[in-house]
């Protein structure tokens, strides 16, 4: 399996998070996202994935873009260890978590999104600050709601799902935009957990090859 990534992008490590959680090797593919005016617009990146993002995941020349895709097809085509629950209601509830991040949060803090900031709208670096402090604290909100009804030791319930695989990363990423996640309880306390377990640990954007 090959992994097409980036240290600090955050849905790169969702997927790593999943891989490790399930225990499965793959090839760290490095897609570095500023070098050479990003080489995720490469024409020969872009034909892997069109919407010139990392992560791709290529299984045996099956290639799959989409961190959630990904991690869906990961649980079906790996189910040993599983992160989506069986139980349907639980699985859409997880589902449901994973796209509050994936659609409402992650989307407006990405590089092509801050970079038409200041292209088109020629936002200062104060204007972009206040649009990240903006969304992150609307989206957090919506975490600490749907955690303070489901999370327990883990985002949902006692057993990690593809839920921590979503949370852990927006939080790094919100660090990295100096929001302070601390004002949100359940998200804290979830953090902790998944900061101590092995396999979370060793996806972190600092233990890859590329960090810097
Ligand atoms: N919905 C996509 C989002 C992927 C995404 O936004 N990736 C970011 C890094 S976290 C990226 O590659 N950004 C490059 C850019 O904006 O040029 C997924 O979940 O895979």
């Amino acid at each position: 399996m090959e992994l097409y990534n980036y240290f600090r992008s955050s849905a790169s490590y969702r997927v790593r998070i999943a891989l490790s959680l399930k225990k499965l090797p793959y090839d760290y593919k490095v897609v570095h996202l500023v070098n050479n005016g990003g080489e995720q617009n490469s024409t020969s990146y872009s034909s892997l994935n069109p919407m010139k993002q990392v992560p791709t995941l290529v299984d045996n020349n099956f290639s799959i873009t989409q961190s959630l895709v990904i991690l869906e097809y990961l649980d079906e085509a790996y189910p040993e260890i599983k992160l989506f629950p069986y139980n349907l209601q639980d699985r859409i509830r997880v589902k449901e978590f994973c796209e509050i991040i994936n659609s409402g949060i992650q989307p407006l803090q990405n590089l092509k999104t801050t970079q038409m900031l200041d292209s088109i709208f020629n936002a200062s670096s104060s204007q972009k600050n206040q649009w990240m402090q903006e969304w992150l604290s609307h989206g957090f909100r919506a975490l600490e709601s749907f955690m303070s009804k489901h999370s327990k030791t883990y985002t949902f319930g006692n057993s990690i799902s593809a839920a921590d695989c979503f949370l852990l990363p927006q939080i790094f990423a919100a660090k990295r935009f100096n929001f302070n996640t601390d004002n949100y309880p359940n998200v804290t306390r979830v953090y902790n957990s998944l900061s101590a377990v092995k396999e979370v640990q060793l996806a972190h954007p600092e233990k890859q090859p590329d960090f810097k």
